[in-house]
């Protein structure tokens, strides 16, 4: 932690973004290859486009299952994992990604505010799917073994709220640093945390090639690719 300066009565708060799995080949959002078959994400991760053609967005989310299958966690994965191991429960770490590269990186505690590519869920019953081979049975929409009604992806689509954000805000309220890694600080709840965190005083750095559009909020930014700052800056 020697480049944060954190100290032993220090709690880090990081947050993650598409970017960081960028260099393990899975496509960010927004900018170049942001776009799947000629759609913007607002059109299929929305549950008005889940109303409209449910198989559309299950075949999204199929290949997009598929693509994070075939990727490997990268330096900077592992780089965040190391520092769990290092600082135990003064880290909390806290994703945008659906994916699992911070997982299968090594970090034990990885908590998914916008869902999991690996979890879905019944729309009537609300019985969860997890097991890895209901994904190999159901390349075509599922429906749920219990009561037959669609079952969607367990993913936070635009309109609805994120996973657990009490905790989250819990632990942005007992941290004194922020770490953000490769997200563009345009989708909200999770671009106003180091707004948050600014107003209260807390550490803020930004890892990133480029500035986020919440750059004011950041005390200090980093450009250059997560696997080349991350593991020198938290070695
Ligand atoms: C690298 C790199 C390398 C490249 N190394 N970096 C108007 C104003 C304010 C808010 C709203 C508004 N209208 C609507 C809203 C709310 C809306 C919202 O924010 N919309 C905006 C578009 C304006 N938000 C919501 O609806 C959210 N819910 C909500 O607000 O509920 C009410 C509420 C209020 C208060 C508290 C709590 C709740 C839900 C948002 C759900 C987002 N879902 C998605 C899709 C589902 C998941 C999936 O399919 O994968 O989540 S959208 C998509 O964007 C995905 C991502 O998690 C999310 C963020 O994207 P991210 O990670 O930032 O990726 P990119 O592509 O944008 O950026 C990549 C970055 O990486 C870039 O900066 C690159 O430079 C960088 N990079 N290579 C490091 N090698
Ligand atoms: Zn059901």
């Amino acid at each position: 932690m020697s480049e944060l300066g954190l100290g032993e009565n220090d709690r880090l708060f990081i947050l993650t973004g598409a970017g960081i799995s960028a260099e393990s080949g899975l496509a960010t959002f927004r900018g170049s290859g942001g776009l799947w078959n000629g759609y913007r994400v607002e059109q299929v991760a929305t549950p008005e486009a889940w109303e409209a053609d449910p198989e559309l967005v299950w075949r999204f989310y199929s290949m997009r299952r598929r693509d994070a299958m075939a990727a490997e966690p990268n330096a900077a994965h592992r780089a965040l994992a190391a520092l769990e191991q290092k600082s135990g429960d003064r880290l909390y770490l806290c994703t945008q990604n659906v994916d699992d590269l911070h997982e299968r990186g090594g970090s034990q505690r990885v908590h998914h505010m916008h869902g999991s590519l690996f979890e879905s869920r019944c729309v009537r019953c609300q019985e969860r799917f997890t097991d890895r081979a209901f994904y190999e049975k159901a390349a075509a929409l599922p429906v749920c073994a219990t009561c037959g009604a669609p079952v969607r992806p367990h993913i936070v689509w635009f309109g609805e709220i994120p996973l657990n954000m009490e905790e989250i805000y819990a632990h942005l309220a007992t941290s004194t640093h922020v770490l953000v890694v490769g997200t563009s600080g345009s989708v909200y709840p999770a671009a106003g945390f180091v707004q948050i965190a600014n107003q209260r005083g807390l550490k803020t750095i930004y890892v990133g090639p480029e500035e986020p559009l919440n750059a004011e909020a950041f005390d200090t930014i980093f450009l250059g690719n997560a696997t080349e700052v991350l593991p020198s800056f938290l070695r």
